[in-house]
């Protein structure tokens, strides 16, 4: 529910963005005009994820923009300028990029990941990142495809948390269209459910063999965006209580049958053990926005 009050919208700067979130509240408007980045996500997106701890853990203060599917693409096609459609984006110091990777380069480059992205293991870290990216569509096409049909309520639930009333009652109204829509764009199909599988315990095998000799992070002897990468990616599996999202028992009831492989898992164990130790606070009010609602 839109809290802002009348002079604040009549003073807010053109944002194609906000103009389809009417829900942001006079909070979020305030802190989003004294915060230099905001970040463009799905609550439960783990690309989002993957960026939301990078910011928190490098210290970069940000604000969260936590947008509602259907009403995101055409901001996100606007601020990507790449024909996509994808979250997160990062708007700040002038400039707005998307993709995940394309976000830590900039962030790289701006100086703010030194730590995360050591010098002495940039090739190995970013390639850690680059194994567990590419099984991010298969999580979801794996979550999706073995709970449409059995927990759509929960999932209209999870895609109208940070939805205003109108964009609420659409996609209500238009669910079984949606989700259709959902199954050709990340063709999920039982065949393409199975080999997604296949593709997720390969990476989950991968894991456990680089844990094997016991050590906390994946390179080195830091955090690194590897072990963030990791983490985020395979969070909706591994359902840390520390997550918004898929920490929430009706989550984990609801994607029981997806995650049931791997739950209990030497790598699932150490997904949490990160949410747990490693996570922190998230600085950029997913949670706050969350209880709002
Ligand atoms: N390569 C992208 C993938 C991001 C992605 O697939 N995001 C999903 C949410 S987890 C998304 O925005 N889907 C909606 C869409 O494609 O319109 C990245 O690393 O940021």
């Amino acid at each position: 529910m839109c809290t802002c009050p009348a002079w604040a919208t009549a003073c807010a700067p053109p944002d194609p963005a906000a103009a389809l979130q009417p829900s942001l509240s006079f909070c979020t408007f305030a802190m989003r005009n004294t915060m230099p980045f905001t970040l463009y996500t799905f609550a439960m997106s783990h690309y989002s994820e993957k960026i939301r701890w990078t910011l928190d853990t490098a210290g970069v203060p940000y604000q969260e923009s936590v947008m509602t599917p259907v009403f995101h693409m055409l901001p996100a096609l606007r601020m990507g300028r790449r024909g996509q459609t994808t979250l997160p984006v990062l708007e700040g110091r002038g400039q707005r990029v998307q993709d995940s990777p394309r976000i830590l380069d900039w962030l790289n480059r701006e100086g703010l990941l030194s730590d995360l992205i050591p010098n002495a293991h940039v090739a190995e870290v970013r390639a850690i990142e680059d194994r567990f990216n590419r099984i991010g569509k298969d999580v979801a096409r794996l979550l999706y495809a073995r709970s449409f049909g059995k927990a759509d309520e929960h999932i209209v639930r999870l895609w109208v948390e940070h939805a205003s009333p109108l964009q609420a009652a659409v996609i209500k109204a238009f669910y079984p269209v949606i989700r259709w829509g959902f199954r050709r764009k990340l063709n999920i199909t039982e065949a393409a459910a199975r080999r997604a599988e296949q593709r997720i315990g390969q990476e989950v095998a991968w894991l456990e063999s680089r844990l094997t000799d016991g050590r906390t992070y994946l390179v080195g002897e830091q955090l690194t965006v590897a072990d963030i990468t990791a983490a985020s990616l395979l969070a909706p599996i591994a359902c840390p209580t520390e997550h918004p999202v898929y920490g929430d028992s009706a989550f984990r009831e609801a994607m029981t049958e997806a995650t049931a492989p791997w739950r209990h898992s030497a790598a699932m164990a150490w997904v949490r053990a990160m949410y747990q130790h490693r996570r922190g606070a998230m600085q950029g009010g997913v949670n706050l926005m969350r209880q709002a609602a």
